[in-house]
């Protein structure tokens, strides 16, 4: 199954149109992580969902790679304004890990190993929206780039993609993440420029 995005539905779109205000596209994929960068085994790696009534739900790397997968090509977008058109990826939809899920939280925490947390609406993760993914243009995810496994959701700027993701904790209070607390904007759309509180 695949899923595209929002500019390969419809008529074409220019390459201008696709790209939001104050980006620059580039064909380079920079690497951009806070701190040193983990090494994850696939034979320890676990993704957990943890409900605000404390339910956890747990794959193992075997687990995750038994749910469907998803081919999906779509712009990404860093708030230091580079945005890169047309970047392929294959991993698992949000919406089959919530399957199971029995949740009334609005808010989400992702967290990664090495620490990295970043905060985004539940909302934002479901319906096509987000993935879980382990491939890049054909080859695992290299660990600079978040391997094995990162978050993608390319709608919101890249920060809210938390590279080497262990976990998701629900909440019904939005608390910030790494970036967000200290300064970055709590939601992050590339195309309304929400780089920075206040924004
Ligand atoms: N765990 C973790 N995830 C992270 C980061 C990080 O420092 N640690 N940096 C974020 C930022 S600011 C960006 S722009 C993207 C960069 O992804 P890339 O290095 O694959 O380009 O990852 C995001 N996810
Ligand atoms: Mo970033």
């Amino acid at each position: 199954m695949s899923s595209f995005s929002p500019g390969f539905r419809g008529r074409a779109r220019s390459l201008a149109d696709r790209l939001p205000p104050g980006q620059y596209p580039t064909e380079q994929f920079p690497v951009l992580s806070a701190g040193p960068t983990p090494r994850v085994s696939t034979d320890t790696w676990a993704f957990t969902i943890t409900t605000e009534t404390g339910e956890t739900h747990s794959w193992s790397w075997t687990e995750m790679m038994a749910l469907p997968q998803q081919e999906t090509v779509t712009d990404i977008h860093c708030v230091t304004r580079w945005s890169k058109f047309d970047t392929p990826w294959r991993g698992v939809s949000l919406d089959a890990f919530f399957e199971d899920v029995e949740t009334a939280a609005d808010f989400v925490l992702a967290h990664s190993y090495g620490g990295y947390t970043t905060n985004l609406p539940l909302e934002d993760l479901l319906d096509g929206k987000a993935w879980l993914v382990h491939t890049y243009d054909g080859y695992p995810l290299s660990p600079e780039h978040g391997g094995p496994a990162r978050l993608l959701v390319p709608h919101l700027y890249l920060w809210k993609s938390a590279k080497w993701v262990r976990g998701l904790r629900l909440s019904d209070d939005d608390e910030p993440g790494f970036w967000e607390s200290v300064g970055y904007h709590e939601y992050g759309d590339p195309w309304r420029e929400q780089r920075n509180w206040g924004d």
